[in-house]
Formats: C-alpha cells, sequence, structure tokens
C-alpha cells in the first residue's frame, strides 16, 4: 500500500487565549483573521470552522451580510492556501440554546437551532467545505426526566433527513460525545452515530468526526472505535488529542496522557489506509494556561510531530512478526514487542 501523506487541520480555537471556567483570559485576545496566517508556517492546511469562527456576531446578521462575510474568509483562505474542512453549528452558546438545540424542549429554540444549521450548510457552501460537523453539545440532559430520550432522538433524526433534503450534496459528520456539557449526551459514541447514519434517509452523506478523549471519557478505545466507523467507511474526520482518564475534557496534546493508546490509533489509520481520499488529520487540543506568550502555538505542533514520530512506528512495526505472534496465540510477546518498539529497544 502507498504510504498516506497526512494533510493536517484544526480550529482557531485552538489557539486561544486561555481561559477556564475558573478563571479569565490569561493571554491577549489573538483574532481569527491572525491566525489564518500562521496555519501553513505550522505545518497545516485545513481550517475547522464554527458557524461564527466564520462569521462574528452571526445572529444579528441578514443573510446577504452572512454571505458576504464568508466569501470575504473564503479569500483568505485561498490567498493562505488552505482548505475548509467543516463548518459546525456553534448550538451551546446563545441563550436559545441553554436547554439544547435540535433536542430542546421550546419548539422556537429548536426553529433557532434549525436556522443556525441551515446558515452553517450555507457558509459550508461558500467556503467550499463539503461538510457540517454536529457536535451535539447540549442535546442530552442533567436531570433524566427532563426530556423525553425517545423523542430526542427522533428529533435528532429529523434534523439529520432535514439536513440531508435541504441541501443534495452536504455532508453531516457527527461528533459524538457521551458528556460535558450535559451530564448524559445523546449520540455518545460512534455506534450511536452510524446507527442514526443508517436510519437516515442517504446514509452515504452521515458519517462520524472521532475525537480521542470523546472515546476514552465514554470509557472505550479511540483506536477501536475509530475501527468501528472505518470498517463502515464512515470515518469522515478525527480529534486526536489525549486525556487523562475520566475527568474534564482535557483536549491534551496528542499522545500525552497514553502513548500506546496514541500509536494505537495512528496504527489503525495507517492500515485502513484513512487520509488516502484527501481526510484531515484533525486535532482538538487546548492550549494550557500556564503557557506564556501569545500566541501559543507549540501544543499543536508538539502533536502534528507525535503524530509522525507514530506513523513512522506504525510503518516500522514488524508485521510478519506481529502475524507470528498471533498465529501462535502469543500474546505477551506480541505486547512486549509492541513496547519494546515503542520505547525505541
Ligand atoms: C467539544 C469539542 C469541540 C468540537 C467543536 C466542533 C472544541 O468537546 O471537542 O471542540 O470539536 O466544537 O464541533
Ligand atoms: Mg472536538
Amino acid at each position: 500500500m502507498p504510504h498516506t501523506n497526512y494533510r493536517f487541520s484544526f480550529g482557531p480555537w485552538n489557539i486561544s487565549e486561555g481561559a477556564d471556567p475558573f478563571g479569565p483570559d490569561v493571554r491577549p485576545a489573538f483574532p481569527h483573521e491572525e491566525k489564518y496566517a500562521l496555519f501553513r508556517t505550522l505545518g497545516f492546511e485545513g481550517v475547522q470552522f464554527h458557524d461564527d469562527d466564520v462569521v462574528p456576531g452571526i445572529d444579528g446578521l441578514s443573510a446577504s451580510q452572512i454571505s458576504a462575510k464568508a466569501g470575504e474568509v473564503k479569500t483568505i483562505l485561498e490567498n493562505q492556501g488552505l482548505t475548509a474542512e467543516f463548518v459546525a453549528p456553534r448550538l451551546w452558546f446563545a441563550p436559545q440554546t441553554v436547554d439544547g438545540g435540535y433536542t430542546s424542549n421550546s419548539a422556537s429554540d429548536r426553529e433557532y437551532a434549525w436556522d443556525r444549521t441551515q446558515k452553517s450548510i450555507d457558509i459550508a457552501n461558500t467556503l467550499g467545505s463539503k461538510a457540517i460537523v454536529l457536535w451535539l453539545a447540549r442535546e442530552g440532559t442533567y436531570m433524566r426526566e427532563a426530556k423525553d430520550a425517545k423523542l430526542a432522538y427522533q428529533r435528532i433524526l429529523e434534523t439529520i433527513n432535514r439536513v440531508l433534503e435541504y441541501d443534495k450534496d452536504i455532508e453531516i459528520w457527527i461528533e459524538p460525545k457521551p458528556n460535558e456539557p450535559t451530564d448524559q449526551a445523546y449520540v455518545p459514541t460512534i455506534g450511536h452515530t452510524l446507527a442514526l447514519s443508517y436510519a437516515s434517509t442517504d446514509h452515504t452523506r452521515v458519517k462520524g468526526l472521532i475525537e480521542s478523549a470523546h472515546a476514552i471519557l465514554a470509557g472505550l478505545d479511540p483506536s477501536d472505535e475509530m475501527a468501528f466507523a472505518l470498517a463502515h467507511d464512515k470515518l469522515a474526520s478525527v480529534h486526536l488529542n489525549d486525556q487523562n482518564g475520566l475527568k474534564y475534557d482535557q483536549d491534551k496534546n496528542f499522545g500525552a496522557a497514553n502513548l500506546r493508546a496514541a500509536f494505537n490509533q495512528v496504527r489503525v489509520l495507517e492500515e485502513s489506509g484513512y487520509g488516502s481520499r484527501g481526510e484531515f488529520i484533525g486535532l482538538d487540543v487546548k492550549a494550557v494556561r500556564t503557557q506564556g506568550g501569545s500566541p501559543v502555538t507549540a501544543h499543536l505542533t508538539n502533536s502534528r510531530e507525535i503524530f509522525l514520530h507514530l506513523v513512522e512506528k506504525s510503518r516500522t512495526y514488524d508485521m510478519a512478526l506481529v502475524a507470528q505472534y498471533r498465529e501462535a496465540r502469543d500474546y505477551e510477546a506480541l505486547e512486549a514487542y509492541t513496547i519494546r518498539h515503542l520505547l525505541g529497544l
């Protein structure tokens, strides 16, 4: 199999001011417009967007104003040699989304969620991106009795079908996550995602985006989650990062908490030829609050570098030896070999 030449992407939110729920910004604001010039020099050619990353203040703007602003960003991307990977409706900031978007108990709030989704599709088209991403942030509950869960799942499926109907080319990539900000989220795993895909009116356009940390938060192994999507040819993108167990969503650097689990993600992607059809290696890594300077970008270049080192580890993993150990069912020897390989011994 020819070796994949990986393309990398991240979203402008990954270059952040360092605020967390317990404290304000620790670095001066760095406007998105100035971020685009950094991508290529950092080794990235794809940009991931929320609708309001492209069009700030989107709720107060008319359709033509939104389209004009998206057009401006498209020109910036072209000038920088960048590709818009996807646009995600941000359905977790506005007052209309406090109880969720598509699954809100309020009909007018559900309409607001649809409106933002439609706008995201229009922006994606202007940017030349083929997909919207649904990270279903507030589609879930804190108190289980607060929503009719069956109805909620039906509403999510209805929304998917509505998108497929609204635009005959757009793809929907669902990014599952089991919790945070809600106590329990609907669509917590890639299994849920693909069930929705197959239940939709055009499953070929409904795929998954797997974030390593989200799989870990669900108590699952990210590489197996990826393999599941790959087995269905439905892994559209990834958010590689890391997570130190069942805590808040940490978005640590790729490989920083569990190098072996990171290796297995890279190995599974490599073995299936992920990326050979232009799929991006997306990174969703957070700049730590303690890091000085502005903009802070080392977490991005470090994560990208670790990924590439692990690609090398994957390409030099002795598959004949692995086959031999599997055949002999000597998984002790297989594990010892794998660890030695990762340690460079
Ligand atoms: C949430 C996330 C988000 C989504 C992004 C795209 C900050 O845990 O990972 O990243 O990926 O909002 O929908
Ligand atoms: Mg993410």
